[in-house]
């Protein structure tokens, strides 16, 4: 009895993970990269599927035709069997074929080439956040990477630090992210929605926690999202507490590492010229309200191990900190 209900309790916890949803499945494909890696992980599936049952079909029959019975002389072993030989040979060759064609095919396909009139995105990777550039649009943001619908995105990878991998597996991925280096990557998205991806190479304290969100927009949607980027950080009314948090951010340790446009030149951390516009902090780990504000400019390391973003030393006072984040949430 009490090992039926463990057998019980390990099937309901296997089961519980297969429950959705699955915002980072490789099998839900929303662009034509993700399209042809899927075709081609369901095709292979296919062949190691067939493999398997005639395998699996032949060992069977052998088990159970050639067992050992009572008073039965054992089977005659067959020796130098030239149709068989010949036969097991050339069916793997002639599977691996099938296999290897559309394999070398879709790696062409997904090697990064684009049409010139792509949109262009330069990717950085930092230990633990993502850094995205638009060198035509002349706009830079970080984490959540905005592209429009049904265009091509070509993406140039590279790395400020250790070696990083971009994995976005609705849309693309995985491409390593390695400095003093450029790899590419190219895809079309084929509906509109965010979805989440995240670093897929070891880099550190808080690999786990460098992840992304790449937010696909209708083209008019994009037009206007640019729009708004495009335009400098709407300077805070006189008198609220958004300004005192701009004061605030101009005399502190900031300034040293955030560009805010028009107020700080700093590229350690990420440009937070338009942060109020992003839905999230810390590359996609909490969401951009003041509480998570709050604690992330107090001390950021105790909420994401290892950042970079140090404690601030002094400590700020929590006026202060409640201002900062009312000056950052402005900045849409
Ligand atoms: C030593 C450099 C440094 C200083 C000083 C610093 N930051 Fe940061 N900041 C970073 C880094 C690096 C990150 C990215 C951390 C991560 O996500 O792992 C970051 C991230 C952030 C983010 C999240 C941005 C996003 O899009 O996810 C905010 C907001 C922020 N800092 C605000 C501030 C404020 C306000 C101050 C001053 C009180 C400040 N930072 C001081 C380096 C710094
Ligand atoms: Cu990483």
């Amino acid at each position: 009895m009490p090992r039926i209900r463990l057998w019980l309790a390990t099937a309901a916890l296997a089961i519980s993970g297969c429950g959705g949803p699955f915002p980072q499945s490789t099998l839900h494909p929303r662009s034509d990269f993700a399209r042809g890696t899927d075709a081609l992980f369901t095709d292979i599936f296919w062949w190691a599927a067939a493999v398997f049952v005639v395998v699996e079909l032949m060992l069977l029959v052998a088990i159970v035709r050639f067992r050992h019975r009572e008073g039965r002389a054992a089977p005659r072993p067959t020796h130098g069997h030239t149709l068989m030989e010949i036969g097991w040979t050339l069916a793997p060759a002639v599977i691996l074929v099938f296999v290897a064609v559309p394999t070398v095919r879709t790696i062409f396909a997904t090697a990064g080439e684009a049409p010139a009139d792509a949109l262009k995105v330069d990717v950085i990777g930092h230990q633990w956040w993502w850094e995205f550039r638009y060198p035509e649009l002349a706009l830079v943001t970080a984490n959540e990477l905005h592209v429009p619908l049904g265009r091509v995105v070509q993406l140039s990878i590279t790395s400020a630090d250790v070696i990083h991998s971009f994995w976005a597996p609705p849309l693309g991925g995985k491409r390593d992210a390695i400095p003093g280096h450029m790899t590419r990557i190219a895809f079309r998205p084929d509906s509109v929605g965010d979805y989440s991806g995240q670093c897929a190479e070891f880099c550190g304290a808080s690999h786990a926690n460098m992840r992304l969100r790449v937010i696909v927009d209708s083209d008019s949607g994009f037009g206007r999202w640019a729009t708004v980027q495009l335009a400098g950080p709407a300077a805070p009314a006189p008198g609220t507490l958004a300004e005192r948090g701009r004061a605030v951010f101009a005399r502190s340790a900031c300034i040293g590492c955030h560009t805010i446009q028009g107020v700080s030149p700093g590229v350690i951390g990420p440009n937070l010229t338009h942060v109020g516009s992003r839905t999230t902090i810390a590359s996609g780990l909490f969401p951009n309200d003041s509480a998570h504000l709050a604690r992330w400019i107090a001390d950021a390391p105790s909420l994401k191990p290892g950042s970079l973003m140090t404690r601030m030393q002094p400590p700020l006072t929590d006026a202060d900190i409640a201002a900062l984040g009312a000056y950052l949430q402005s900045l849409k």
